[in-house]
């Protein structure tokens, strides 16, 4: 432990103090390395955690199964504990946080005995970028810090650039010990108690029992969403769970959006998609995060601040996400996927015919027929971004890329049309604020449920809902009022009266991404509504879709009675908000019951 020098006094503090609570029986300091990475792979094989698949099939990959109680982000165990409840405000679980304290001293009292202490100093966002911050993981899973790897820019030279400044600390355990001579299991874990903490004014993160994705990965959600979004209001940026993408149309134009969707909505999906419209090319700059700030001339910046992609696979195929599948193909860790017989991963949705064999995600056999999944619906490949091939090249660039445009949406299977554009940011805002989707695989809890989810950021705001309203209706004047982004809303999910999807999706989304290009050009035609601007008959490139001949005309009505129903229990959710909810924003509910 003492040969660990390191020259920030109040990280080596901090180190000290953990490894006094925890009582690891090693502890290593992690540089980041690919020597180290295929070390930290191979103990992990050894002790049962990851099975190498078929190099010849997949290179340098590997399949983890988790135990079947941590399988996804635990959000009813996830508390912010600001010093007053107030700032965590109505959509937070609040917790006292010196209770708190006690709680976890006591739960991390020698938590990490039998095991070692892995120290993971990560920068989120480009090494040295004016939008990145750093913080240091300390975790005794070393699939964690695999995982750690490829996600963020972890190592020796972000304790240089860190030198004496700031880090957030992130601590976290699986919460199971090992007594001397106990047979630790591929998946360790603890199934009774599980927290995962934000002390906001601290700016640490404490997580506690689950060893499962945004639970343990604190650089993801923990520190780039919940912690960020504190530092984001303090300091004028924003930390959104949004993606970044570019389109460029046939002449060579590029412009960059972003989009937020709640968990299990489309995000990484859109962000690789293929477009189906000739001449048209959208690229990735990140999936699930994005960090933006207003640089000096007022326009809009964003940077993905992770390294990598911790997508989900099922649903994910050659026919639906073919860059995802061509990023996966090697270099990659699979979590709850099916193994094949051939040693290479499956799951739901991958290919056209079903294998008639497979080791589903709890390791039994299964077979073609089975009531069962194959692989659990929130299983994940995490894989370096720059696999990606459609990786924009601006995707590292520390100066972020310029927004033009931000969407917002949801999963509702009714109501919401396929695609509209806000009058200005006030409404946009609004529009961010309106967000209802039903919940998904991607958190433990019930699945199809109808939830309201503003900005897709519900289980994310690290303080008060109605602060971050204020935040965004504030960040307008920031802007450059001719550069400021235009906010959308879309819609893939509705449904026809047989049930079915009315949107083909995926690909197809490209034809509504060309209409948000035209019309921040100035191209495209749009109808006014009381909800907002529609595309006007014949604005959505439809050549050569297959599309139901009143598919579209679905996708795009506005129902008044169901609007004047949305409204009304919209004004009943922002009730939650009190005081807080911004003046305006009572203004635009206003313009939906007036028309
Ligand atoms: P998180 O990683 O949890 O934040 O999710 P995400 O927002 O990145 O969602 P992702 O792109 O992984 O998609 C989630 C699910 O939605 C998958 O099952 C996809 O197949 C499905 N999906 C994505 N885009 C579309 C679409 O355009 N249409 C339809 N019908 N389904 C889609
Ligand atoms: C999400 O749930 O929005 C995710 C997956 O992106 S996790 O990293 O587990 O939060
Ligand atoms: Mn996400």
């Amino acid at each position: 432990m003492s040969e660990i020098k390191l020259n920030n006094p109040a990280l080596q503090q901090w180190i000290q103090e953990v490894t006094a609570l925890c009582q690891p029986d090693n502890v290593y300091l992690c540089d980041g390395s690919e020597q180290e990475y295929q070390l930290l792979c191979q103990k992990l094989i050894d002790q049962g955690t990851f099975i190498k698949l078929n190099p010849q099939l997949r290179p340098n990959s590997y399949l983890a199964r988790s135990s079947p109680d941590d399988v996804a982000r635990v959000e009813d165990r996830t508390y912010i504990c600001s010093l007053n409840q107030q700032d965590a405000g109505p959509t937070n679980q609040w917790y006292e946080p010196k209770k708190m304290k006690e709680i976890l001293l006591k739960l991390f009292k020698g938590c990490m005995r039998g095991r070692t202490l892995y120290i993971i100093p990560f920068s989120m966002g480009p090494l040295g970028s004016d939008l990145s911050h750093i913080g240091v993981q300390i975790t005794d899973s070393a699939y964690v810090v695999c995982n750690m790897h490829i996600m963020t820019r972890v190592g020796s030279k972000v304790l240089d650039i860190l030198g004496n400044g700031d880090f957030v600390p992130c601590l976290h355990s699986v919460g199971m010990p090992l007594a001397p001579g106990q047979k630790d299991l591929p998946w360790p874990c603890n199934s009774k108690e599980k927290y995962i903490v934000q002390f906001p004014e601290e700016r640490s993160i404490w997580s506690f029992g689950s060893g499962y994705g945004g639970n343990a990965l604190l650089g993801k959600k923990c520190f780039a969403l919940r912690i960020a979004s504190v530092m984001a209001r303090d300091q004028g940026w924003f930390a959104e769970h949004m993606l970044i993408l570019s389109v460029t149309n046939p002449n060579g134009k590029k412009i960059y959006l972003t989009a937020a969707f709640p968990s299990g909505c489309g995000k990484t999906n859109l962000a690789m998609l293929t477009s189906t419209l000739p001449g048209w090319k959208i690229e990735t700059i990140g999936d699930d995060i994005a960090w933006m700030k207003f640089d000096e001339d007022g326009v809009l910046k964003a940077i993905n601040p992770e390294a990598g992609f911790f997508g989900i696979a099922p649903g994910t195929s050659m026919a639906t996400n073919p860059n995802a599948m061509r990023t996966i193909e090697k270099n990659t860790i699979f979590t709850n996927t099916a193994l094949t017989d051939d040693g290479d991963i499956w799951w739901e949705g991958m290919t056209p015919d079903t294998p008639k064999h497979l080791i589903d995600w709890l390791g039994k056999d299964w077979y073609a027929g089975s009531k069962e999944k194959a692989a659990h619906p929130n299983a994940r490949f995490t894989v370096p971004a720059k696999q990606c091939p459609v990786i924009d090249k601006a995707w590292e660039d520390p100066d972020g890329v310029p927004v033009s445009a931000i969407i917002f949406g949801g999963r509702r299977t009714s109501v919401v049309p396929l695609v509209c554009e806000s009058f200005d940011w006030q409404h946009g805002t609004f529009m961010g604020i309106s967000i209802s989707s039903e919940t998904t695989a991607a958190a433990s809890g019930a699945i199809g449920k109808l939830r309201h989810d503003p900005f897709a950021m519900l289980p994310f705001c690290g303080y008060h809902m109605g602060d971050y309203f204020n935040h965004w209706l504030m960040m307008e004047t920031q802007g450059n009022a001719k550069k400021l982004p235009r906010i959308y809303c879309v819609n893939w999910f509705r449904k026809g009266a047989d049930g079915k999807w009315l949107w083909p999706g995926f690909g197809e989304n490209s034809r509504i991404l060309k209409w948000i290009f035209e019309r921040i050009s100035g191209h495209a035609e749009a109808i006014q509504t009381a909800i907002g601007r529609l595309p006007a008959p014949g604005a959505i490139d439809i050549s050569g879709l297959q599309l139901a001949p009143d598919a579209l005309e679905q996708l795009l009505h506005i129902d008044r009675e169901e609007w004047l129903h949305e409204a009304a229990e919209l004004k009943n959710y922002l009730k939650l908000f009190e005081e807080k909810l911004p003046k305006q924003i009572q203004h635009c509910q206003l313009i939906y019951e007036q028309s």
